[in-house]
């Protein structure tokens, strides 16, 4: 269940994480089709659009060399992660990548603002979305309100942890839309259009929708409300089942809450009375916070259960409510550990 990943989708196994950042080639995968092979000297990006004043072609050069630098460390979450825990919850087994707790990392990523990128076309006054394109074969398309699009941290990014975007990741360049789901970061980014109107895509449609009674749809062809930020969300770097040995140790995972920041992490051993981790860092808006705790584990089989709260005062509940393609899972998990005593 950890390496749910299976062709071209690869998950992150959360027992295996180190600091804040995840490296390239252990970092979660999530594409539809095919990896596009992309020639970065042939490549270039088109803006366009009739909320765009004037059409505008960058090569990868102009993209790298003609604007202020910007690196952001930031966390992508698929919407679809622990897809497999939801199904438990409900008892019904999703369609969709059968993600365990692996679609989510975070990387430090290197490239230029959305924004910058944006005005040397010019952004009519009228504009109000900004949709992307891909260079794979589904054309892959999500729509952003100007607004996100012209914050600080949107940016198109070309290089990860330091090095060139892998191919998997976007190569030559990927849009980072920091603490929105990861379907927003479009890789492998081949034209930007700005528009004056509500574009209907695929992808807030159909796919990244929230489908399920108490979701109106919104919008002529939508099946429900478009998924923005992902859920607030806590992981434990054990894997799940975990078997420890007896005596004191740290447990120690991360806690996500999409544009919010996390304030507090709690947990809950067996029956025990709650908790609160330490958090060791405190993340900020798109970016994870990190929390530990000592616990003197004992010899038996446990459970522990973790929740993570925020600064708009949401906090984890102990179930999500329904929806078809099993999106947005935000449940208190219950952790099964096995602790043995030492021989
Ligand atoms: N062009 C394109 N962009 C894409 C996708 C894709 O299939 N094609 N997948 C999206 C989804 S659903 C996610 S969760 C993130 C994953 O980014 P990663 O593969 O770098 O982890 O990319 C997004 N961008
Ligand atoms: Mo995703």
């Amino acid at each position: 269940m950890e390496d749910t990943g299976s062709g071209l989708d690869y998950g992150t196994r959360p027992d295996r994480l180190f600091g804040d950042i995840v490296s390239a080639d252990r970092f979660f995968v999530r594409s539809h089709v095919d990896t596009p092979v992309i020639d970065a000297d042939s490549w270039s990006l088109y803006i366009q659009g009739d909320g765009a004043r004037q059409p505008v072609s960058l090569t990868y050069e102009d993209l790298r060399t003609g604007f202020p630098l910007t690196s952001i460390v930031r966390t992508i979450e698929c919407a679809g992660n622990r897809r497999v825990q939801f199904g438990r919850e409900v008892g019904q087994a999703f369609e969709g990548t059968q993600w365990g707790r692996t679609a989510i990392g975070t990387a430090e990523w290197t490239g230029v603002r959305l924004r910058d990128v944006l005005e040397v076309a010019g952004i009519a006054t009228d504009a109000c979305e900004v949709v992307p394109e891909s260079l794979d074969a589904i054309r892959a398309r999500r729509p952003l309100p100007l607004a996100k699009a012209l914050a600080d941290d949107t940016i198109v990014a070309w290089a990860m942890n330091g090095e060139e975007l892998p191919p998997d990741h976007g190569f030559p360049a990927r849009l980072v839309v920091s603490g929105w789901l990861g379907a927003a970061s479009i890789k492998w980014l081949g034209r930007i259009d700005v528009a004056t109107h509500h574009v209907e895509v695929p992808w807030n449609t159909i796919d990244y929708v929230m489908i399920g009674p108490g979701y109106p749809a919104e919008g002529d062809q939508a099946r429900g409300p478009a998924i923005t930020e992902p859920a607030l969300s806590s992981l434990v770097e054990l894997p799940w089942p975990a078997h420890l040995c007896h005596g004191p140790q740290i447990i120690r995972g991360r806690a996500f809450a999409g544009e919010a920041r996390v304030t507090a992490v709690d947990y809950q051993i067996d029956d025990h009375a709650w908790q609160r981790a330490t958090i060791t860092s405190s993340g900020e808006p798109g970016l994870w916070a990190r929390w530990q705790f000592r616990w003197d584990a004992r010899p038996g089989e446990h459970v522990l259960r973790v929740r993570a709260s925020d600064d708009r005062g949401r906090i984890q509940p102990d179930s999500t409510p329904w929806n078809q393609l099993g999106y947005m899972h935000e449940s208190v998990l219950a952790h099964p550990i096995s602790v043995t005593a030492s021989p």
